[in-house]
């Protein structure tokens, strides 16, 4: 999704425009993802129907079992808001179809199981108490719906992906009334919850050998749809799985994802959002043990904003309604780490060019106070850090976490670089940061 390109526009919005509307979102920097539906009950990845090719009858046990007794959003909401998270965003609906709000367009919803009550909107609510920013994540797929053109991803073409199989399953399904459906559920999700700020549709893919098994732009209506969506929602911030490429503000951010860090520096000067998991899957996974460290998860969100762009890591609730320990022991560690340091992420981006990294460690930048950060991967054994070409530029350097000044001169070899003397000790951090006031 490029702007340079000549495009055709939906709306008339300006670029500055666009920058305004979505300066809460670039500033924030860090968001949480939340991937909650029957497949946690599965407990083995949110793709499980797909994967083990059942039918909305073999996954219906998972419907009758849903009772999310220990849900409690304020929990979540306080968890997110410790870690430095200034926005969610909620499954409403994955591709199972299960809806974990009180839509009237279908009975496959949450105040039809156990639970007997919108989830959606106790998540609003509690999110927003705690002033956070509330997203909605819409799966564009529907391995439920009954007029859902099934392609070759869908369930029920996994075991049998031939021309005769496909015509068969898909005898009597309507895509343009699987369309409205999707038209009624984005209405109701975006009138009946007040200010939503941000719409995570999911996802396109087109199918260059054969376009009746993929899906794209045409096959959700995405024109009209985001007409309908900016028209409801005015301020909303859009991703870019519709793949509406040909238009400039078909989209307001990409979104890759589970993409290695080294990956990010080719998005700098976009907007965009990268999506992480703990752990590889979305969904809560019970058996899974591929967790992140600490380290990990802190390379992501330092080089996410040392690229200029934004991360959302998600966390997958037990069917309980749960954070599981592992999640929990990793929000805590980023809390623990972000109550210190966050200034060195929010309302920041990367630094000017001219400013050397030095080796193995990560830059950001607050262009409004003229502060750069040193984020120390590498912390020196002997406490020597040399700064290339800073020393005339830097008036003051201290440890963020405790603004305690660190001694550092002209180098007596080249004058222009900056000799920063650091504790032998490493401060009590995975990643200690120095703030240099430029
Ligand atoms: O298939 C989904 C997947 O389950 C998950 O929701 C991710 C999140 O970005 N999106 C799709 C895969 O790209």
């Amino acid at each position: 999704f490029s702007a340079t390109r000549a495009q055709k526009m939906i709306g008339t919005e300006t670029d500055a425009q666009k920058q305004q509307r979505m300066a809460w979102w670039t500033d924030s920097r860090f968001g949480m993802f939340i991937h909650w539906g029957l497949y946690s009950g599965a407990a083995r990845h949110e793709w499980v129907k797909h994967n083990e090719a059942l039918s909305n009858e073999q996954y219906q046990k998972y419907f009758d079992q849903f009772n999310p007794d220990l849900f409690d959003p304020t929990k979540w909401a306080k968890e997110a808001k410790a870690a430095g998270m200034k926005y969610a965003v909620l499954t409403t609906k994955h591709h199972e179809g299960f809806c974990l709000f009180d839509s009237k367009y279908t009975d496959y919803k949450a105040p039809n199981t156990l639970a007997k009550r919108d989830l959606v909107k106790e998540y609003v609510d509690a999110f927003r108490a705690q002033g956070l920013k509330v997203g909605f994540y819409y799966s564009l797929l529907d391995w439920h719906h009954p007029d859902y053109v099934m392609d070759d991803i869908h369930p029920l073409m996994q075991k049998d992906k031939s021309k005769e199989h496909y015509a068969e399953l898909n005898k009597g399904r309507d895509m343009a009334k699987y369309r409205q459906y999707m038209r009624n559920q984005i209405t109701e999700l975006l009138t009946k919850y007040g200010k939503i700020d941000i719409l995570w549709l999911d996802f396109s893919f087109p199918n260059k050998k054969d376009p009746s098994h993929g899906k794209g732009a045409d096959d959700w209506g995405a024109v009209e749809l985001v007409k309908l969506i900016r028209k409801l929602q005015p301020g909303i911030i859009i991703d870019n799985r519709l793949n509406l490429e040909e238009y400039k503000d078909g989209a307001d951010f990409e979104t890759p994802e589970q993409v290695g860090t080294k990956e990010l520096e080719k998005y700098r000067g976009h907007t965009w959002e990268t999506c992480q998991t703990f752990s590889g899957s979305w969904g809560y996974y019970r058996d899974e043990n591929t967790w992140k460290t600490h380290r990990q998860l802190l390379d992501l969100l330092i080089t996410s904003v040392a690229n200029g762009g934004n991360l959302i890591l998600n966390v997958g609730p037990t069917a309980r309604g749960e954070f599981d320990y592992r999640a929990n022991n990793a929000l805590d560690s980023l809390s623990y780490w972000m109550h210190a340091n966050n200034i060195s992420i929010h309302n920041c981006t990367y630094a000017p060019s001219n400013f050397a990294v030095p080796e193995g460690d990560r830059l950001t930048y607050n262009a409004k106070t003229k502060k750069l950060y040193v984020h120390l991967f590498n912390y020196p054994a002997d406490g020597v850090l040399t700064l290339p070409g800073y020393a005339s530029r830097v008036k003051y350097v201290q440890f963020l976490n405790d603004h305690s000044e660190i001694a550092n001169k002209p180098s007596s070899g080249n004058s222009e670089d900056l000799v920063v003397t650091l504790p032998k000790k490493k401060p009590p951090y995975e990643v200690p940061v120095v703030e240099l006031s430029l």
